[in-house]
């Protein structure tokens, strides 16, 4: 490997040894990618979801680099640990809270890890004049956990997410594309490495699908997006089903339930990110003062720089309505009888809904 390279990345962007995709892909490597963007590209009536219709723009560039980076010779792929040992649930209906996932806590990932691949590839850009490097994560079209199963960060899970030998599914996912050969960046392809990660889930286990609140993993591995907590509660802006609303406890912003009960998570370690442990946002949040959120300008004073911002108010308003149901909290019925007046109809309507429910 190309030793400053590797050095510049630690010490100045705070990234580990990345690993690399050729690209044009190995034979082997093609026929893969081709299966996959056949999958993705056949999108059934009921695919993509109300608010997610964004994916179907990807369709045709989700497995094709080169056409994100005009004349992309390799992807640098990075994953990044955000495990908290303190973030397990003693009590899940703790009195007056939501539940925030393990992965919003503290700052956002788009900022921390995203900000530093940024750097990566300006470094980059220095080290390799006339080449051209983009950063993402997250945030860009290609399919991350395809670049991870592709460079052996790990395997694919029957919930979907990426799995690793280190860390379990603990870790966020991150890429640089550069029209660099990995010959000219000096550094290591998987098909050249050894001791990648060969896992796979044991082909009896069943326990994200069996743990899951609402049904969403099916028996072939796929999830059902639509009905998958994570999504409903960040991303879908509409009125919540109650048949699934019933099924959400109290979590308010995304869920955490395939991952817990993974048997390749038990010995997961804690992240070494200051900012991923320093709470903005922390694993309970008070449902009073949700409930009390007006407008972006308190969002913004609330959660500057965490991912429930994502979200946004009425969101997030609307998931605390449907907490405070589930877990029976009568004490809130005067902040839940204000916003059966809001101006966004999906609060209005599941605030009517929660003083129904509380008060019958
Ligand atoms: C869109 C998105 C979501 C969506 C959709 C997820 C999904 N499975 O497709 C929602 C909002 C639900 C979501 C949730 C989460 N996400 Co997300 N998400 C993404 C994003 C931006 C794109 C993923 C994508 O393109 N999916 C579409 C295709 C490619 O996914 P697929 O699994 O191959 O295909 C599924 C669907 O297409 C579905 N499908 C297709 N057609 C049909 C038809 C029917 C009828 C049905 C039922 C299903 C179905 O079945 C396939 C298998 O599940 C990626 C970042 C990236 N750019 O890759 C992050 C990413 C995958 N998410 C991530 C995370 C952390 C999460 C959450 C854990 C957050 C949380 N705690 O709430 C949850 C996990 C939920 C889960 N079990 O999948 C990480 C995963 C890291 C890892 N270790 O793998 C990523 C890589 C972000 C990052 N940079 O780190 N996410
Ligand atoms: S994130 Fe939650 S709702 Fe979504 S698939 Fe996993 S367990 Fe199910
Ligand atoms: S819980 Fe079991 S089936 Fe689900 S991802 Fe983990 S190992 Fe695979």
């Amino acid at each position: 490997m190309n030793k400053e390279l590797i050095k510049i990345l630690a010490e100045k962007a705070k990234l580990d040894i990345p690993s690399v995709l050729s690209w044009p892909l190995s034979e082997e490597q093609e026929k893969e990618r081709r299966k996959k963007e056949e999958d993705f590209n056949k999108f059934p009536p009921e695919y993509p979801p109300q608010d997610l219709e964004w994916l179907s723009e990807h369709r045709n560039i989700k497995y094709r680099p080169d056409k994100i980076l005009e004349g992309c010779r390799s992807v640098l792929v990075f994953s990044i640990n955000y495990y908290r040992k303190d973030f397990f649930y003693p009590n899940k209906e703790k009195s007056g809270s939501g539940l925030i996932s393990m992965y919003a806590a503290g700052r956002d990932y788009h900022k921390e890890f995203g900000g530093r691949l940024k750097k990566a590839a300006l470094l980059l850009k220095e080290m390799f004049p006339g080449h051209n490097f983009r950063a993402f994560t997250d945030s860009g079209p290609l399919d991350e956990t395809w670049l991870a199963e592709s460079t052996g960060i790990g395997f694919k899970g029957r919930n979907s997410l990426i799995i690793t030998e280190k860390y379990g599914s603990w870790v966020f996912l991150g890429h640089i594309l550069s029209t660099c050969t990995p010959e000219h960046l000096g550094v290591i392809t998987k098909e050249k490495m050894s001791g990648n990660n060969k896992g796979k889930c044991p082909s009896l286990c069943s326990r994200c699908r069996d743990a899951c609140p609402t049904g969403a993993i099916l028996p072939d591995g796929r999830v059902n997006v639509a009905k998958c907590i994570s999504y409903l509660t960040i991303e879908y802006k509409g009125i919540i089903p109650a048949e699934l609303s019933e099924k959400m406890g109290n979590r308010i912003f995304g869920c955490d339930e395939c991952q817990i009960v993974c048997p390749f998570n038990s010995a997961a370690k804690e992240t070494d990110t200051a900012a991923f442990k320093k709470d903005i946002a922390g694993k309970y949040a008070d449902l009073a003062e949700i409930l009390q959120i007006k407008n972006h300008h308190d969002m913004v004073e609330k959660y500057a720089g965490s991912p429930l911002m994502r979200a946004g108010r009425n969101n997030l308003v609307r998931n605390a309505c449907i907490a405070a149901v589930n877990i029976g909290r009568k004490e809130l019925l005067p902040y839940l009888e204000e916003l059966t007046g809001d101006s966004n109809y999906s609060v209005k309507e599941h605030a009517k809904r929660a003083v129904k429910a509380l008060t019958s």
